[in-house]
């Protein structure tokens, strides 16, 4: 799909949540928020509009974000169980062609990250591969949490925006 932003601002919130509801994995409710900010004058500012709704939430809303993400070559690849998003942006960045050394180097520091934080590892996987988002994993585990919360809702909203951009045409006009 790939719709202009004067379409996207005339759909009725049940298209535009439909459409636009895994914008942020699993997290349909910000869209359903956003939709009352309509009209958006371009792609940029829809997605700021999302961008600002999440900056507003707590931080244990921001924490929510996160965990309502699966694990990168987790059960949910494993099992085909990832929403359509998630599948292609894994394996586009070979989560599912993991050797046996790398695969269990990713489970025991994913479930180290989440042990050490309470929530999962996120990364944009669409502008990584499989040996910066390991690298990423091992090196961010030393952070403290309230760093590495803000470094997970940056990820989700890189993650938005590459998810957007295949929904809605930017306007070359209009870009912010
Ligand atoms: C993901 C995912 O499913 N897609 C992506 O870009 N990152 N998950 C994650 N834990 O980072």
């Amino acid at each position: 799909m790939n719709m202009e932003i004067a379409t996207v601002n005339a759909l009725p919130y049940e298209d535009f949540v439909n459409i636009f509801g895994n914008v942020v994995e699993k997290c349909p409710i910000i869209t359903a928020a956003v939709w009352s900010r309509r009209p958006f004058v371009s792609l940029g500012a829809f997605e700021a509009a999302i961008s600002e709704f999440i900056d507003a939430l707590p931080e244990s809303g921001k924490e929510g974000i996160l965990r309502c993400h699966p694990d990168l070559a987790g059960r949910d690849l494993q099992s085909g169980t990832l929403t359509q998003e998630s599948r292609e942006e894994q394996t586009g960045a070979g989560m599912d062609a993991l050797d046996s050394s790398e695969a269990s180097r990713m489970a025991r520091l994913n479930n180290e990250y989440k042990e050490r934080f309470g929530f999962p590892f996120v990364i944009c996987a669409r502008m990584n591969d499989k040996a910066t988002i390991l690298r990423q994993l091992s090196e961010r585990l030393g952070n403290e949490r309230p760093v590495e919360r803000a470094r997970g809702i940056e990820e989700v909203k890189k993650i938005c925006r590459l998810r957007l951009q295949g929904l809605v045409l930017i306007d070359a006009l209009n870009k912010l």
